[in-house]
């Protein structure tokens, strides 16, 4: 169980629980409104995932911009956001993606208590296993441009990763030895769902339309600008858009008349059944393509790499499910005898350098936040506050200049292909 964190308002007690269950829960409210959407607002963001929500809540916030619409097509966090494995980490290997990630960090560090919303964020620490010398040395190089970033991050030998993960196999002669790894002790997991959910809460709090169950199918384009979005619940009219539909952002920029840099791909994930506590840490190996951690309920939250073709389908194919948990089995023996209870997959937007792309578009008026691919969830704090910025000012927050759309067009990239398992 996660404790309740301290300053948090606990509205619902277990007795309340308790009696709204027998009352057939006639004392909830729900959470957020659901409104019709009105024909004009200032702001209009397509995407109710994390990175949408969360820009959404920071227009209102941190620049008072509280006309605001959040369009989603099916349900809030349905996504890729609903659909993650939930790891929370800074160790990127380029300043310009450590100071994104590290900021998102901080902000996950204090959020429930910022948006009074338990996201049961759970600093566990992220391990990341080296099976050879060769990858070894790949690690010290993160782990000193980390340390030199300002950002905590330490190697492991091989007897400091066997203490703290006892049932990865110790033997030499596997196929996976462990060789030794770095850790980020501040890294974690949080409840995907419940970020989306703190983010809705707080947004419509503050005045924000969110609208589920509604696509925008086309743009109303004039001058160069986006007038309005043509939506299955009508036109809708702003000064201003913002675009978060990660996997479905190419296929948007197609009806906006303009393309983007990114290939759609399937990511799977899968959880065993659940387990008394086994596992603390969050384990990674990203030559062995596989990672695993343990959810608050017990179950092994298990995943890998990319599918090997294009796609959009939300489902990863057999062959790499079995991949995947040869992988994991190979690493951790004990786990070869348990079952598997659920396997899903999210459509990522992965770019040519694995890093988002975030700025204007070629439309005046409508700004993106897309391209995070593989590992936009660690991202959703920072990645909302900066697309909320470029929409209310025009202009590039600090942090997100560098991952402009243009940088394709000036070969200035930020490869960050081997930030992490799943990544390549
Ligand atoms: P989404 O959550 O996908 O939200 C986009 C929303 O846009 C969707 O709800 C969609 O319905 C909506 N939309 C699409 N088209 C339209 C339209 N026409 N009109 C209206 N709405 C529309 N990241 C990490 O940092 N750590 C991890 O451990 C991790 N593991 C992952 C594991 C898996 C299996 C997957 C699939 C992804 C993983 N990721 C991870 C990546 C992460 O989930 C995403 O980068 C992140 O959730 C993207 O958030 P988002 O808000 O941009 O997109
Ligand atoms: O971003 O850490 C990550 C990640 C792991 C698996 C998928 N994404």
């Amino acid at each position: 169980m996660t404790a309740p964190v301290p300053g948090i308002e606990h509205r619902y007690s277990a007795l309340r629980l308790f009696r709204e269950g027998l009352r057939g829960q006639r004392g909830w409210t729900p959470a957020w409104r659901s409104p019709e959407p009105r024909r004009r607002y200032d702001a209009v963001i397509i995407g109710g995932g994390g990175h949408g929500l969360s820009a959404a809540w920071h227009l209102a916030k941190d620049h008072g911009i509280t006309d605001v619409l959040v369009i989603e097509k099916a349900w809030l966090g349905g996504g890729n956001t609903g659909r993650n494995t939930t790891i929370i980490r800074s160790n990127y290997f380029h300043r310009e993606s450590q100071v994104i990630y590290d900021a998102s960090l901080k902000i996950y560090e204090g959020l429930s208590r910022e948006l009074n919303y338990n996201i049961m964020f759970s600093q566990r620490g992220n391990i990341e296993l080296a099976h050879a010398p060769s990858e070894m040395e790949g690690m010290r190089r993160v782990v000193n441009a980390m340390q030199v970033a300002g950002i905590e991050s330490s190697l492991l030998t091989r007897d400091d990763v066997l203490a703290m993960v006892p049932l990865l196999d110790p033997s030499p002669y596997c196929r996976w030895p462990v060789f030794g790894g770095m850790i980020q002790r501040r890294a974690g997991v949080a409840r995907h769902d419940a970020v989306a959910w703190g983010y809705a809460r707080a947004a419509d709090g503050m005045g924000v339309d969110i609208v589920q169950n509604c696509a925008v199918n086309g743009f109303r384009i004039e001058g160069g600008r986006v007038r309005a979005v043509e939506t299955s619940h009508g036109v809708i009219e702003a000064s201003v858009f913002g675009m978060a539909v990660a996997g479905a952002s190419p296929e948007l920029a197609r009806l906006a008349g303009f393309r983007l840099p990114l290939l759609c791909m399937t990511l799977q994930a899968m959880v065993s059944e659940p387990l008394k506590p086994c596992l603390h840490h969050v384990v990674a190996s990203t030559p062995n393509s596989a990672y695993v951690s343990q959810s608050d309920k017990g179950e092994l939250v298990i995943g890998g790499g990319l599918e090997p073709v294009p796609s959009y389908a939300r489902r990863g194919d057999l062959a790499k499910t079995r991949e995947v948990l040869a992988s994991v089995v190979e690493m951790f023996p004990a786990f070869s005898t348990l079952r598997l209870m659920r396997q899903w997959g999210g459509t990522v937007d992965t770019s040519p350098d694995n890093s988002p792309i975030l700025g204007p578009s070629p439309l005046t008026n409508l700004y993106l936040n897309c391209g995070w691919g593989t590992g936009g969830f660690k991202a959703i704090p920072i990645g909302g506050k900066m697309l909320a910025h470029l929409m209310a000012t025009g202009r590039h927050h600090d942090l997100s200049a560098p991952f402009g759309l243009e940088r394709f067009a000036t070969g200035r990239l930020i490869d960050e292909a081997h930030a992490g398992v799943a990544h390549d």
